[in-house]
């Protein structure tokens, strides 16, 4: 009987252990979470740490996470992060039993886990990032440590018939799961209150009219083909490619960006209201991600209005390398830290590289960079399109590698002619008869020229093209075909304004974009 008793009042005490454990993480979170709103939000632990994660993350892992959980990457990794922390919680709980001083120095230790890599961050702002975690770290620790103090009670304490404080351990349970309860919806509501200035500051914007408006779009632009992907992709459906897990919510009243550095003769400096006063342009611009595979989704077209970014830096005195300018790259800095560099000669070569402000009629959403971001047409997201962006700086290829480029992504990046199949979908069962094929082609800045079809081993059909105004968006096409009952392979390739064909040779996402053909295998009815 006796031992009966002792091992169950030992499992009870362990549980009560882990039981302890988690709420001591819990504790730490949600006291980080209130420290962090008078700090940044960003500088709270599991953002912390999940940040300096996709900062250690190698290329090739970036590329998996997005293919296999698309844009729920981040939300993936962070509970991943919450789900370690309540492993680790357990364990923690388990060891304060046995040893309860070295329970809350383990806890002591994860805080400087999350103060690491909270000043690790590209855009800690110093000692301060780190306080959230410590501060955390100590409350859980000590909560710890109270905690099993109440499971390790003497014998002697009236209530601990089974030689605990069972009464003082649920007291002290309860009052401290409220408590972080408590600090945490606060912590909540504050960090929401300081993105609550931006929001507003992005709802008073009224864009003014464009001094250069786009060509408008022509109907026959868009195909009617059901299927299809629309011309100008909705706001609300733009793909979304980046690295904060805590969008960054700006308030444009005190944004300003600075452009300076080598060859600069006149810094400069603006205001939101005083980009808003230049003249504007207006332009039609497909974006893409160099992580799209070959048929991926990391493409989207919108009519950006902006400042043309040449017009600025010739402000500036900035001259392209080509006509003796000391600077070939632009170092482009978002208020996150994340570094963007782009060729300055092509900013300054005529196209229509630009600082939006402006995306399909409104002022930028926060996810897709509020209140400025960049815009380079013909070139991939990673080298040119910096959101949330607050710095230009002037500089060399050979003197700074930006964020990506130090994780093995090329220099430069100028996007790969592509085509891609919208419709009929991967093993789509149509009709007999005529199928309608659809899809888009596009070469960003050369433009699309022609694009064909091959099905099967057969020859290769030239395709219908919608038309084209500009070359910096991409182009649809269609192609009846005259689909015969049976399994049948589609594939498709473009040539771009310049005369060359997409190539065949398949290559992945890194270092600059995937090439090769887009096939689709259906099942004729
Ligand atoms: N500040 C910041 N800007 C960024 C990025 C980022 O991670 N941080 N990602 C870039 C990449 S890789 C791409 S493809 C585009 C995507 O822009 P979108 O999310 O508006 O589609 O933004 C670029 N600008
Ligand atoms: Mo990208």
């Amino acid at each position: 009987m006796t031992s009966v008793r002792i091992t169950r009042t030992a499992l009870t005490r362990g549980a009560l252990a882990a039981l302890s454990g988690l709420l001591a993480g819990f504790a730490a979170l949600t006291v980080a979470e209130l420290v962090s709103a008078a700090v940044r939000p960003e500088a709270s632990p599991v953002t912390a740490v999940g940040g300096a994660a996709v900062d250690r993350t190698p290329a090739g892992v970036k590329d998996w996470a997005i293919r296999t959980f698309g844009e729920s990457d981040k939300l993936v990794l962070q509970l991943g992060i919450v789900a370690t922390l309540a492993l680790f919680a357990v364990a923690v709980g388990l060891l304060a039993l046995r040893h309860r001083r070295t329970g809350s120095a383990a806890v002591l230790a994860f805080g400087a886990v999350g103060a690491t890599a909270a000043l690790s961050r590209p855009d800690s702002t110093g000692f301060t990032d780190a306080l959230p975690s410590l501060t955390g770290a100590v409350a859980g620790a000590v909560l710890l440590y109270v905690l099993v103090g109440r499971l390790t009670a003497p014998r002697a304490h009236p209530e601990g018939e089974e030689g605990w404080d069972r009464r003082g351990f649920l007291v002290a349970a309860a009052a401290a799961a409220a408590a972080s309860t408590a600090a945490g919806a606060l912590g909540r509501t504050l960090n929401s209150r300081n993105a609550q200035d931006a929001i507003a500051s992005r709802d008073a914007v009224r864009l003014p009219a464009p001094a250069s408006p786009a060509q408008p779009i022509p109907a026959g632009a868009q195909l009617r083909v059901p299927g299809l992907s629309p011309f100008t992709t909705p706001n609300d459906r733009f793909y979304r490619v980046d690295t904060a897990l805590v969008v960054p919510k700006v308030d444009a009243n005190t944004w300003r960006l600075r452009l300076h550095g080598l060859g600069v003769r006149k810094e400069l400096e603006f205001t939101y209201r005083e980009l808003l006063e230049r003249p504007l342009i207006e332009r039609e611009i497909t974006l893409c991600c160099v992580s799209n595979e070959v048929g991926g989704p990391y493409i989207g077209h919108a009519r950006w209005i902006g400042v043309r970014l040449a017009d600025l830096l010739k402000e500036a005195g900035v001259k392209p390398p080509s006509r003796g300018g000391k600077a070939d790259q632009i170092i482009a800095r978002s208020v996150d830290g994340m570094t963007l560099g782009t060729p300055v000669e092509d900013v300054m070569d005529g196209r229509d590289a630009m600082l939006a402000v402006g995306m399909n009629g409104e002022p930028l959403p926060f996810t897709h960079g509020f209140p400025v971001r960049m815009l380079v047409p013909g070139l991939y997201g990673y080298v040119s399109a910096c959101k949330w962006i607050e710095d230009i700086e002037l500089t060399t290829f050979a003197d700074y590698d930006a964020y990506w480029v130090k994780r093995k992504w090329a220099r430069k990046a100028p996007i790969k002619t592509q085509s891609r199949i919208d419709t009929p979908k991967p093993f789509g069962r149509p009709e007999a008869g005529t199928v309608m094929v659809a899809g888009v082609a596009w070469a960003q800045h050369r433009g699309i020229e022609k694009v064909e079809i091959r099905v099967d081993d057969g020859p290769w059909r030239p395709a219908q093209l919608a038309e084209q105004t500009t070359v910096d968006t991409w182009r649809q096409w269609s192609y009846p075909w005259r689909a015969t009952p049976g399994g049948h392979t589609l594939t498709v390739r473009a040539t771009d304004g310049t005369g060359e064909t997409q190539t065949e040779q398949r290559t992945g996402t890194v270092p600059d974009g995937a090439s090769g053909w887009h096939s689709v295998v259906v099942t004729v009815e």
